[in-house]
């Protein structure tokens, strides 16, 4: 990919309207752009990054036996007033009418859907558990839309559902993605803490809150913060490790000021332990047994009798997750982003002094190109007029975080190799290529 052939508009100075530093950086280095209040377009820089955040996301899905589906955008309104929560939704619901003058909505979240589906295929109680999620964009009116892909109106949702026999399965199924929520957040290089949570417009008497530490985060956070060294790498996906787990991080007490208690905080907490904060909300997990499953009808037949599926619902903020990388990674006095090597948007920057007369440079960053192709690194020639200080810059704020320089000091056999703003060193190719492929092995 040549950068002066990108779609990847960088403006020279920060947005005046960007009040938070992912929300700053996203619109300075053209990750998006606001179509109107609250959504926005993702344009190739930022969709590339988020659709390896979605990767990462959907494996850990996976690995879990939840099954992915797709359902669509828009939702007649005949299933939310089954549920009763058509008219609970208010405001942030938005309502549209077909040509036939039907009502339909733009959705907000899938209970009521994924429930009519589950009521029409499954039938006896030997097909469960059911998990299953899909990865869709979601409308909800918010009344202060925010901080850019942060708190938007349209946003991209990973939303998973469990369908369980009893109370104990579902408890497990639960427990299931709590443990795949800690492994995802952790995959991306972020320490969310589970923290107890209302449930709000969802429902239900048990949910979490998976939060990550950020000073720009919206809510705040009081907590012991023992919890964020708990290990949970190698519990097994099995019902009482899975309980004993919960266990221990729940006997933490970690909260958002939603649920905060001065007083409990002071019991549970000793003060060289405590954690007051901010954070920002990256998950969500509910567990609200039948409360859609019974207005619904939604029942399995268990040798002979009725019983109602006990339902669970699983979120994560997958446009979200965006921003909150930049918020935990970005410095923005050196005008620096890291991103876990996992989601950075390109491996390689090549960054050849251009003479308009001598055009060896760029012929050797093709070649080089070549070769970093061949070795699966995903590269990024810089064949724009601009010079070689303002590029390398330009590569520190997208969060390239290897850069080859072919300028005055680079020689047939060896190249200009720089890592954000650490030293150049002059090394032979295949020495970059070690490093390089270094990084993206651990
Ligand atoms: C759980 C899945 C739900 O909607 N139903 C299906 C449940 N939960 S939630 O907490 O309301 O949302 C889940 C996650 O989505 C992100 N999120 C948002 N991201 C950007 N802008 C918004 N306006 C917005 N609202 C919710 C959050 O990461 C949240 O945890």
């Amino acid at each position: 990919m040549y950068f002066s052939k990108s779609l990847i508009p960088i403006l020279k100075n920060n947005p005046s309207e960007a009040k938070i530093k992912s929300h700053k950086l996203m619109l300075r280095t053209g990750m998006i752009k606001q179509s109107s209040a609250g959504i926005y377009s993702w344009l190739p820089l930022g969709f590339k990054i988020m659709k390896k955040i979605e990767k990462i996301v959907r494996e850990e899905q996976d690995s879990i036996g939840a099954q992915e589906l797709l359902m669509p955008t828009i939702q007649s309104a005949d299933i939310w007033k089954e549920s009763g929560r058509y008219n609970d939704y208010g405001d942030e619901m938005l309502r549209i009418k077909d040509r036939q003058n039907r009502e339909m909505l733009y959705g907000p979240t899938n209970e009521e859907l994924i429930t009519d589906i589950f009521k029409s295929s499954i039938k006896s109680y030997k097909s469960l558990p059911q998990l299953v999620y899909h990865i869709q964009w979601k409308f909800r009116d918010e009344l202060r839309p925010r901080f850019g892909v942060m708190r938007c109106r349209e946003f991209y949702m990973k939303d998973a559902y469990s369908f369980d026999l009893s109370d104990e399965d579902a408890t497990f199924s639960y427990n299931k993605f709590f443990l795949s929520y800690l492994r995802t957040f952790k995959r991306l290089g972020l320490s969310a803490i589970p923290m107890a949570a209302d449930t709000g417009p969802i429902g239900g008497n048990l949910s979490h809150e998976f939060v990550i530490i950020a000073e720009t985060g919206e809510s705040k956070v009081y907590t012991d913060k023992r919890i964020l060294s708990l290990d949970f790498q190698d519990i097994k996906p099995e019902q009482k490790s899975l309980s004993d787990l919960r266990l221990n991080f729940d006997q933490y007490y970690a909260v958002t000021d939603e649920k905060f208690n001065q007083e409990e905080f002071d019991k549970k907490v000793k003060n060289e332990n405590k954690l007051q904060t901010k954070g920002i909300e990256v998950g969500h997990i509910f567990y609200f047994g039948d409360k859609y499953s019974k207005s619904m009808d939604a029942s399995v037949d268990y040798n002979g009798k009725k019983s109602y599926a006990k339902m669970g619902s699983y979120g994560i903020g997958v446009s979200r997750l965006v921003g909150a990388l930049i918020e935990a990674n970005y410095d923005d006095e050196k005008e620096i982003m890291k991103w876990p090597t996992s989601v950075v948007p390109y491996q390689c920057a090549i960054i050849p002094l251009i003479d308009k007369k001598d055009k060896s440079n760029l012929e050797k960053a093709e070649k080089i190109y070549k070769i970093l192709d061949s070795y699966n690194i995903d590269t990024i020639i810089d064949d724009t007029e601009e010079s070689i200080g303002s590029k390398t810059k330009k590569f520190n704020m997208i969060g390239i975080p290897n850069q080859i320089i072919l300028g005055k000091k680079s020689t047939e056999t060896e190249i200009e190799f720089k890592q954000f703003d650490n030293q150049t060193k002059t090394l032979k190719l295949n020495k970059v290529i070690d490093i390089i492929r270094k990084d993206l092995i651990n």
